[in-house]
């Protein structure tokens, strides 16, 4: 199903805590699988060796006292090795790559979390990205309290709450707006998904939005002139 010679694409998964994406990240990434495409799961912070240990020193909450700031450009850090050591090796070998939160946390968490100047996270961007772009981002929307009640109820809560999920209820209220206004700015790219629903629920709006937005467009440019 991948072409050969042709371009991977990126899809990432993105919104407020416990929302769902690892959830349908491992859904997605099962059924694209199932379908002879070939496809690999990653996530950020993280993805890459490099990536994993600052992410573990990110969300111990080690870095919160040196501001919003350096933890954002720590964040682009990890970015960046993530990108060269997983993500561009994968999209130049033909491969779908499923990540697990990508370049819009850092807009949404640090940017409406952290209250950092709009421009200073669109340079971070601009230098941790280069030309790289999602080709579609799932936006999982889901009420922040609802959000958080469900990641209390994994079997890693009882570690206690991490970095951002010990923010309080008015942090989660204005990421899940964050959020929402990156999908009505973007909507070519972005697709949002009603995550309050049951799991079957999301993970079947999940397929239709892939099969629509990316599988049918694939087929067609294999097609010219259909
Ligand atoms: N961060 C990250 C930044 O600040 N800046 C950045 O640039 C980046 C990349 C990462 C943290 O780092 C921050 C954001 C985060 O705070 P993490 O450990 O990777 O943290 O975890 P998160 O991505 O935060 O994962 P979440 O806690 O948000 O959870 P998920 O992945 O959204 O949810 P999931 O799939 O684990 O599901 C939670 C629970 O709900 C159940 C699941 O079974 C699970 O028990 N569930 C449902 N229950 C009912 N109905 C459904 N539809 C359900 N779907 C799942």
């Amino acid at each position: 199903m991948n072409p050969p010679g042709a371009r991977g694409c990126l899809i990432t998964l993105e919104g407020g805590e416990g929302a769902g994406k690892s959830t349908h990240a491992i859904r997605l990434v099962r059924w694209l699988r199932q379908l002879g495409i070939k496809a690999i799961l990653t996530r950020e912070p993280g993805g890459s060796p490099g990536a994993e240990v600052l992410r573990r020193v990110l969300l111990s909450g080690q870095m919160a006292s040196l501001g919003p700031a350096a933890e954002a450009i720590l964040f682009g850090a990890a970015r960046v090795d993530h990108i060269d050591r997983t993500v561009e090796p994968a999209l130049s070998a033909g491969k779908f790559v499923v990540c697990d939160r990508f370049s819009d946390s850092t807009r949404a968490y640090q940017g409406a979390g952290g209250r950092l100047d709009p421009r200073f996270l669109r340079a971070l961007e601009r230098v941790t990205l280069g030309s790289l772009r999602p080709a579609l981002t799932l936006i999982f929307d889901v009420p922040a309290a609802e959000g958080l009640a469900r990641a209390g109820r994994r079997p890693s809560a009882a570690a206690g709450p991490d970095r951002f999920e010990a923010e309080d209820l008015e942090f989660h209220e204005r990421l899940r707006a964050a959020f929402l206004a990156i999908a009505a700015a973007e909507p070519g790219r972005c697709a949002v998904i009603n995550a309050a629903r049951p799991e079957e629920e999301v993970a079947q709006a999940v397929r239709d939005v892939v099969a629509s937005r990316l599988l049918a467009k694939a087929e067609r440019e294999k097609v010219p002139n259909a």
